[in-house]
């Protein structure tokens, strides 16, 4: 993924291009990070024993090109998900080096777990929005919220209905995280057609066809069905 405000510009080798590498399930370095001990003896407090990584992510947050661009909307990440229930799914989030509000850190919304999956759109912002950053605007202005200062190796795990996002990056280091989202292999699939989670569908298979050529008549369940890897136990239903 690239951030829109040098997605259009001239090719630009090196880590400034990228914004986020998603889907690195094929990559044995990369997708270790989703079967270390250190987490997988969190994930399963919530998932349970058969667990499954559904979606991993390393997020490289550019310096601010000054569009405000490098800013990642409040959200839920349940938006992205076609299984439920969400009890049973857990984002693992690690800094790669010191994070705090200079660089982007994660806003969090403590409680807001505890609610439902609110309508999720792009924000209206002045100088564009990266691509599936979508964003809910029906939060409560005045709850209070938690930045998330954190040193290199420190790890958070939250569920996908707390409301997040992160600040923009305001030094000139790109500030970079790893996570994976991990669901129990218990969970089952629901189709997202007719729902608020439809424009996800209709992006991804976009994404996927352009991409892979996939044909767009593909579900969102038969990405992640594609995607999701045993990490533990026994792949029971996803
Ligand atoms: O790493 C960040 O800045 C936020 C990432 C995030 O919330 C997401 O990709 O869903």
């Amino acid at each position: 993924m690239r951030d829109v405000s040098i997605a259009k510009s001239e090719y630009i080798p090196s880590e400034r291009m990228i914004s986020k590498i998603q889907g690195f399930q094929e990559d044995k370095e990369l997708f270790r990070y989703c079967t270390l001990p250190e987490i997988l003896k969190y994930v399963v407090c919530f998932t349970g024993p058969n667990i499954m990584a559904m979606h991993a992510m390393l997020i490289n947050k550019p310096p601010d090109s000054g569009k405000k661009t490098s800013r990642h909307p409040l959200h839920q990440d349940l938006h992205y998900f076609p299984f439920r229930p969400s009890n049973k799914i857990v984002c693992a989030w690690t800094a790669m080096e010191h994070i705090d509000r200079n660089n982007g850190c994660l806003c969090v919304f403590p409680g807001t777990h505890k609610g439902y999956l609110k309508p999720h759109n792009y924000p209206q912002w002045e100088g564009g929005v990266n691509l599936m950053f979508y964003g809910i605007q029906d939060y409560d202005e005045n709850s209070p919220r938690v930045h998330l200062v954190m040193e290199k190796g420190d790890t958070v795990f939250f569920h996908p209905l707390l409301i997040h996002g992160s600040g923009w990056n305001r030094t000139q280091g790109y500030r970079k995280a790893i996570s994976c989202h991990f669901a129990s292999a218990d969970c089952h699939y629901i189709d997202v057609k007719g729902t608020s989670q439809e424009i996800v569908e209709r992006e991804v298979m976009e994404l996927v066809h352009r991409l892979y050529g996939i044909p767009k008549d593909t579900s969102l369940q038969d990405v992640f069905r594609l995607g999701g890897q045993l990490v533990k136990g026994r792949r029971t239903n996803l």
